[in-house]
C-alpha cells in the first residue's frame, strides 16, 4: 500500500555529516548552540558559521524546527530539531513524531527532496531505538503521503545495532 513511499526512504549505516543531501537533520537541544553527539559533529563538520547563524535564530522549542544552510557540509542545509528528554510519558511521542513533522514541512517549504535524519533523542536524551523508530518511520511516511515533493529520505543510523532495528521495522511494512 506504501509501496511508492517505502522505495523513497533508505536506511544506511554512518556519519550524517558526511552526506550529499539536500538537508541533514540536526538532533539539537533547545538553545542550538552546540553540543555532543551528533550536533557536535555537525557543527564541528559545518564550521563556525553554523554557530553564528544558530545564534542569531535564538532558540527552538522542543518538537519544533528552524533551517540554516549547511556551510562546509556537502549537504546545502541542516535542520535542526530538538527531541524530547526521553521520561516514559505519552507526550513523548508526540514530541518526538512533532520533531519529524515540522522537519519535513520545512524541507518541503524550502523545495528540498533529499534529506537524511539521525535518531533524534536516541542518544543522550535516552530514548529508546525501536520505539524512536516506529514514530520516526510511521510519521516520515504520513508526511510523504501528503508531500510527493520529497524524493528521497535517509535514515542514517550510527552504530550496527540501531540499523538493524530499522532494517527489521521496514521490512514489516513491506
Ligand atoms: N551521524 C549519525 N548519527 C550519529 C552521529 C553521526 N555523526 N553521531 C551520533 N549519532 P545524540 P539526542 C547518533 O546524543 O539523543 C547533544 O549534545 C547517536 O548514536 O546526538 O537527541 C545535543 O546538543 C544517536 O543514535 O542526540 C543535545 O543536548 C543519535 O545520533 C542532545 O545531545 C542521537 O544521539 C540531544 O540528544
Amino acid at each position: 500500500m506504501h509501496k511508492e513511499i517505502l522505495d523513497k526512504i533508505e536506511v544506511r549505516q554512518g556519519d550524517i555529516t558526511q552526506l550529499d543531501v539536500d538537508a541533514i537533520v540536526n538532533a539539537a537541544n533547545t538553545s542550538l548552540l552546540g553540543g555532543g553527539g551528533v550536533d557536535g559533529a555537525i557543527h564541528r563538520a559545518a564550521g563556525p558559521e553554523l554557530l553564528e547563524e544558530c545564534r542569531r535564530i535564538g532558540g527552538c522549542p522542543t518538537g519544533e524546527a528552524r533551517i540554516t544552510r549547511g556551510y562546509k557540509l556537502r549537504a546545502r542545509h541542516v535542520i535542526h530539531t530538538v527531541g524530547p528528554v526521553y521520561r516514559g510519558r505519552p507526550q513523548d511521542r508526540e514530541l518526538l513524531a512533532n520533531c519529524y513533522r515540522n522537519s519535513l514541512t520545512l524541507a518541503v517549504q524550502n523545495r528540498i527532496a533529499t534529506i537524511a535524519f539521525p535518531a533524534i533523542s536516541c542518544g543522550v536524551y535516552g530514548y529508546p531505538i525501536e520505539a524512536a523508530c516506529q514514530v520516526a518511520v510511521d510519521t516520515a511516511i504520513e508526511v510523504m503521503r501528503a508531500h510527493p515533493s520529497i524524493q528521497k529520505l535517509v535514515f542514517i543510523l550510527f552504530s550496527a545495532a540501531d540499523l538493524k532495528v530499522y532494517l527489521n521495522y521496514m521490512a514489516t511494512l513491506r
